[in-house]
């Protein structure tokens, strides 16, 4: 008994530290981002442990009242946030948003056209995930590293000669908007559906600080409600079509094909965040596109070799640097080096990198740091810091130390109601 209550206390310990080790320093990880307070009241609450089956007022469970009152207003919120006819708001997270899109506009044996997972495409649009699990034949796109996004001719070209069931656009590295309306042209032109993952870029997206793929050619957008949305974890299922069968096979991929209950705290969650993105989000988007920006051009002038340079290094929240030549796992040391000084990121390959886990590539991220209300100025102070941890060789504790009194003045969260 006395060892269970000792786990137990040793679970929440080991919480508490992980939220210290987060407050003190600067997360920098692209797919994570921090919650409101009001956000945090959504999903701290009695939903936590509660059911429902189905859509608002067609439930199989009682007690459903309330949580229909909050699923229909985040359902509103969504087609108002994103500029959809559509929202789902059930998915638990981006890749089960993903697998219900694939459920609903694929067969097993079907052909599928991605990014691979190599040059950035998501492990649900792989053989060893989602795409696989639905028994899809896949093919990747041909990539141009230059400009870190498909060779847009000779992906329209490959889209044209597989005549795949589904095109899908999107991907985990994700710098620069994708040529979606040329891919999308193609595969509409061979009967294909397009499906654009935006997990990452969903906050620049309904934030117009990206590009608009409902208007560019996706008949179908997925993503997470917790990366550049900065939501509590879960996923988004989108269109705009006005189809009725084709909403109700997408609401029907979700439930019953990839969720039976779902996270009602995680909805309630969802319903606030959109909210407050109405409020704030457009600020929010473009203030972390620029921070990218600045992070970027402050890396390059301390003397690191930032990916994209002729493009302006970046489009989006996300940043790319390389440590070392390929598959050196300099990325993997760089990231362990900066973590002890309390800069979390993470490893990533690189265009040349073979192996995931001795990458030569670092991907950063601005929108956590963005949310807690750092701006331009403070990512050059943050870029000094890595070139004095990476490059200058200055002992970690000293910049552990500078880390944590940056952070100290960056404590609340900001683009949010107060509490
Ligand atoms: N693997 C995550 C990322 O960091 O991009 C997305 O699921």
């Amino acid at each position: 008994m006395d060892g269970a209550r000792d786990m137990a206390e040793a679970v929440l310990n080991a919480v508490e530290a992980s939220g210290r080790h987060y407050g003190t320093g600067l997360p920098m990880i692209a797919s994570e981002n921090v919650i409101s307070p009001l956000v945090r009241r959504a999903v701290d609450s009695d939903l936590h442990g509660r059911y429902a089956e189905g859509l608002p007022g067609k439930r199989y469970y009682q007690g459903c009242e309330d949580f229909d009152t909050i699923e229909s207003l985040a359902i509103e919120a969504a087609k108002r946030v994103f500029n959809a006819r559509f929202a789902n708001v059930q998915p638990t997270s981006g890749t089960v948003s993903n697998m219900a899109a694939l459920k609903a506009l694929t067969k097993p044996g079907d052909r599928i056209t991605a990014v691979s997972t190599a040059d950035g495409g998501h492990i649900s649009h792989a053989r060893m995930g989602a795409v696989g699990l639905r028994g899809l034949d896949l093919t990747t796109y041909p990539w141009d590293a230059e400009r870190m996004e498909p060779d847009v001719d000779a992906a329209c070209a490959l889209i044209r000669e597989v005549e795949p069931s589904m095109a899908l656009v999107g991907a985990s590295v994700f710098l620069f908007p994708m040529p979606l309306q040329e891919m999308a042209d193609a595969a509409h032109e061979v009967g294909a559906h397009v499906m654009y993952d935006g997990a990452h870029v969903l906050g620049l997206i309904a934030g117009g600080a990206f590009q608009d793929p409902l208007r560019e050619g996706a008949d179908v957008v997925t993503g997470s409600s917790h990366k550049t949305f900065p939501g509590p974890q879960g996923g988004f299922l989108l269109s705009d079509s006005d189809d009725e069968q084709l909403q109700r096979k997408l609401n029907t991929a979700v439930f019953p094909g990839t969720n039976s209950s779902y996270h009602l705290h995680h909805v309630a969650g969802k319903a606030v965040a959109l909210a407050e993105f109405e409020a704030f989000g457009v600020d929010y988007a473009h203030d972390t596109v620029a921070n990218a920006k600045a992070l970027a051009a402050a890396l390059a002038a301390e003397g690191f070799d930032v990916l994209a340079e002729d493009r302006g290094y970046t489009a989006s929240h996300q940043v790319l640097t390389r440590h070392g030549t390929s598959d050196s796992g300099a990325g993997r040391h760089a990231a362990a080096l900066l973590e002890t000084a309390g800069i979390v990121t993470n490893m990533n390959m690189l265009p040349g990198d073979t192996k995931a886990m001795s990458p030569s590539g670092l991907r950063l991220g601005t929108q956590e740091l963005t949310r807690h209300g750092m701006g331009p100025s403070e990512m050059e102070e943050v870029a000094a810091l890595y070139r004095r941890l990476l490059i200058d060789g200055e002992d970690a504790t000293r910049v552990r130390l500078d880390v944590r009194e940056l952070r100290s003045g960056f404590a609340d969260v900001q683009y949010c109601f107060e509490a």
